[in-house]
């Protein structure tokens, strides 16, 4: 079986998100360090456009947003589950993607605009020059030009409110859903690590005892966690460029608005981010799209994406 490969940097959320999972599951992985801000070339050849952090290589499969790379994570190594069963012996996983889905998409801008104040800014960015900072701001402000920004007031606010509410989901159990950590664990874990890092700011912790106490929880899971193979970009642009990529399975077609397999398509994520990726349609499934592309540098590579959060549009011939 081909190595897991994730493409991240360390003060990335999500990409925290992913690398507490690697070591819940005791997964073995290997590390390359992209950058925070464009242009990112060797990103760009191996997934044709996406530019989000992180993304996950097996050999010349690229898989895109963590919502599809924890599946592929939790197939591979399925003990211990992101959904275990609850003290009652019901099953998570309805409600842990749920819960999942609100911090992702909401938890995780609410805690990144609280976290955006000055002392903030200051923090994450500990004495590094103005001109890192400001690359950084305006890498951010385009690429999220088409969504809004909360206030820091209004996002203090609204991350106070969270908060109480997940005190009060911890009242009587060691995780959000029962005794051990589901998805819904993880994907609340990493925008509160962003803020709990930057001290000058995580007061904002001080009211929610049982959610401090339970953010140490869930850092100890990674703590005995093996460290990561280091592999630079262009190894794992050749890996890609040298692999074959995994055969589709049982090509599927769900809700594609007229588009057909073998079609050119351009699958661009529907938030944030807006950057194409143009190849020909694999699969589309009720979980993901798939498309292949090939590139100078990469050569063929399947590019994954969840349906959730991404829109794929025929190419016009
Ligand atoms: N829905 C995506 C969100 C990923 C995301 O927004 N990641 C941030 C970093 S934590 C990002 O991509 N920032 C811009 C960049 O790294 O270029 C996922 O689940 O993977």
């Amino acid at each position: 079986m081909q190595d897991l490969i994730l493409h991240h940097y360390a003060s990335s959320p999500f990409s925290e998100k992913i690398r507490l999972i690697l070591a819940h599951k005791r997964l073995a992985w290997q590390s390359v360090v992209v950058p925070a801000v464009m242009p990112k070339p060797d990103v760009m050849a191996l997934t044709g456009g996406y530019r989000r952090t992180p993304f996950l290589q097996v050999g010349a499969d690229i898989y895109c947003d963590t919502t599809l790379i924890v599946d592929v994570l939790e197939a591979r190594q399925p003990t211990p589950s992101l959904f275990p069963t609850d003290a009652s012996g019901r099953p998570t996983e309805g409600a842990a993607r749920l819960q999942a889905d609100w911090a992702d998409r909401q938890l995780f801008w609410t805690a990144i605009a609280y976290a955006f104040q000055p002392a903030g800014i200051a923090a994450l960015f500990d004495g590094a020059p103005p001109a890192v900072v400001q690359a950084f701001t305006e890498d951010r402000g385009k690429m999220r030009s088409n969504a809004p920004r909360l206030p820091v007031a209004v996002a203090a606010a609204q991350l106070r409110s969270a908060l109480g509410w997940l005190e009060q989901q911890l009242q009587a159990q060691d995780f959000l859903l029962g005794a051990a950590p589901t998805l819904a664990d993880f994907s609340t874990y990493h925008p509160l690590w962003f803020v709990l890092r930057l001290k000058p700011i995580a007061g904002v912790f001080d009211d929610t005892p049982r959610v401090r106490r339970w953010l140490d929880r869930m850092a100890a899971l990674g703590l005995d966690a093996e460290a990561p193979l280091h592999r630079s970009a262009a190894e794992a642009i050749e890996i890609a460029a040298t692999s074959e990529p995994l055969p589709v399975q049982q090509p599927q077609v769900v809700g594609l608005r007229g588009m057909a397999l073998g079609q050119r398509v351009t699958v661009t994520p529907t938030d944030y981010a807006l950057d194409p990726v143009e190849g020909e349609l694999l699969q589309a499934d009720a979980q993901r799209f798939s498309v292949r592309r090939t590139d100078p540098r990469a050569g063929t590579v399947h590019v994954h994406f969840p349906r959730i959060g991404f829109e794929a549009k025929a190419v016009a011939a």
